[in-house]
């Protein structure tokens, strides 16, 4: 992993911070122009980047985070193309021995107290597939964005002078873009139902009310003593996670290391089990990606059949977790075997697949823009809160229970355009935009108010924003 002292911020102009968290919708005074916004997006990038990585956001997040790093990579794409393969190559070097690509990759230099749970905490030694030696990791993992970036990558390099060495890098990670997609397919899938098992909030949607009920059910062991880092950044504790889900994310960090990280140990004795409708969906969108990469690259055809495979695998899972009264997608509890019936945005996951069947798609982009989500009248953009404003567990200002994230709008509005549905993508798009110049790059924010929330200067949230210009 890199050093402090390799930071290797490109030389640029001196630098204005964007205003940070809590600063009201008009944050830059006036709503910046595209130019205005794709050089503050920028700046962002070279601030957070450490020099081949790039930390998720200065104070909060100063690691290198799997699914964020995705995203910042695609960012990464509009300014340095050959950076943005290096972001990658980066991450893939912590890819663990049966493929998982870690939640986080630590930066060893920065110091336990500059993030909790820190290295010693996970001590994923422990397991023979942790890549010890190499780099300090989690022991978990988050959505697969990153073949969908590097495709996006690929798009970018296309033509240009940089095309042959990209495609080189690229022919470098396949193997491992196919290792970690057959991790997600097999491991996390044991019984080949299609759909991908999450193991813990942490697992992207930290405090979703999708884990409520799980959460709510577990009983809370012995935890170690632990001092919560992340609300010395955040100053107003609302905005996260309480101490309750702090308990119970801990405890669950606990199991998984009493089981060694073992994948079938987890699936029969762990009791967060969650058969997540959002993370297959990417996956399937990622499957997709990888598939443009094989012919890029030369695959066999067996690894493409392979592939194909995982994604019709996938797309018959999403459809038999979608409630035919509804038509949400919803995630089930491999604990009581029910769907986990929360309006959040995880419903509409039909839409990240292009090929998703035409009724199911059309039920899904019908929800889309109910008043339930992206056409509640009270909303300041049309855009789609983490959770729907009628849903009685509803917070717009904390994290994942309401806040807009523009990363899942970002997948949204991709999944929106890939099939077909191009004007409602374009407006998307704009929605999004107009939103940015507003609030700037905020973690997340109030989708009634536009108030920045989290963090500032959040490394994916200015990496969609120059794609989004660039598109
Ligand atoms: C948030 O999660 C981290 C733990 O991974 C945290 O709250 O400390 C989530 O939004 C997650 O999806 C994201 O990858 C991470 C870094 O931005 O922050």
């Amino acid at each position: 992993m890199s050093t402090e002292s390799d930071t290797g911020n490109h030389p640029t102009a001196p630098f204005t911070a964007p205003p940070g968290p809590g600063t009201s919708s008009a944050a830059y005074g006036t709503a910046l122009t595209e130019v205005g916004l794709g050089a503050h997006a920028a700046e962002v990038l070279r601030t957070n980047d450490m020099g081949g990585w790039t930390k998720a956001a200065p104070l909060l997040y100063p690691h290198q985070w799997s699914w964020d790093s995705a995203f910042v990579s695609i960012g990464w794409a509009q300014v340095d193309v050959r950076r943005a393969m290096t972001e990658q190559e980066r991450l893939f070097e912590a890819q663990w021995r049966n493929g998982m690509v870690p939640q986080i990759v630590f930066n060893s230099l920065a110091g336990p107290e500059s993030y909790f749970p820190d290295p010693a905490r996970w001590a994923v030694e422990v397991s023979p597939e942790a890549p010890v030696g190499v780099a300090e990791t989690s022991g978990i993992c988050q959505p697969p964005v990153h073949a969908i970036a590097v495709a996006r990558i690929w798009e970018i390099a296309l033509g240009t002078e940089a095309e042959e060495d990209v495609r080189t890098q690229l022919r470098a990670l396949f193997p491992k873009l196919l290792a970690w997609h057959r991790y997600l397919a097999e491991n996390r899938d044991p019984s080949a139902s299609g759909l991908v098992t999450t193991y813990h909030p942490w697992e992207g949607i930290d405090n979703s009310p999708r884990w409520d009920g799980v959460l709510g059910r577990l009983e809370v062991g012995e935890v170690p003593a632990y001092t919560r880092r992340d609300v010395q950044h955040v100053a107003d504790a609302g905005q996260r996670p309480t101490d309750a889900h702090y308990d119970r994310f801990l405890w669950l960090l606990e199991l998984l290391k009493r089981y060694r990280y073992d994948d079938a140990v987890i699936h029969e004795r762990y009791p967060f089990l969650v058969k997540d409708v959002f993370f297959t969906s990417v996956l399937i969108m990622a499957n997709r990606a990888l598939l443009e990469i094989a012919d890029v690259v030369g695959a066999t055809q067996a690894q493409r059949a392979t592939i194909q495979g995982w994604i019709d695998r996938a797309r018959a899972g999403v459809a038999a977790a979608t409630d035919a009264a509804s038509g949400m997608a919803y995630d089930v509890d491999l604990g009581t075997e029910a769907p986990i019936q929360v309006a959040t945005f995880a419903g509409m996951s039909p839409l990240l697949d292009a090929g998703a069947p035409t009724v199911q798609r059309a039920r899904a982009r019908a929800l889309f823009d109910s008043e339930d989500f992206a056409g509640h009248p009270d909303l300041r953009w049309a855009m789609l809160p983490s959770t729907s404003p009628r849903e009685v567990c509803f917070d717009p200002r904390n994290y994942w229970r309401g806040p807009v994230w523009p990363i899942v709008n970002w997948l949204y509005w991709k999944g929106l355009r890939d099939g077909g549905d191009t004007a409602r993508a374009a407006a998307l798009r704009e929605a999004s935009l107009d939103s940015l110049r507003h609030v700037g790059f905020a973690e997340y924010f109030d989708p009634m108010t536009g108030e920045a929330l989290g963090s500032a200067m959040q490394s994916w949230t200015a990496a969609v924003a120059l794609d989004w210009l660039a598109s």
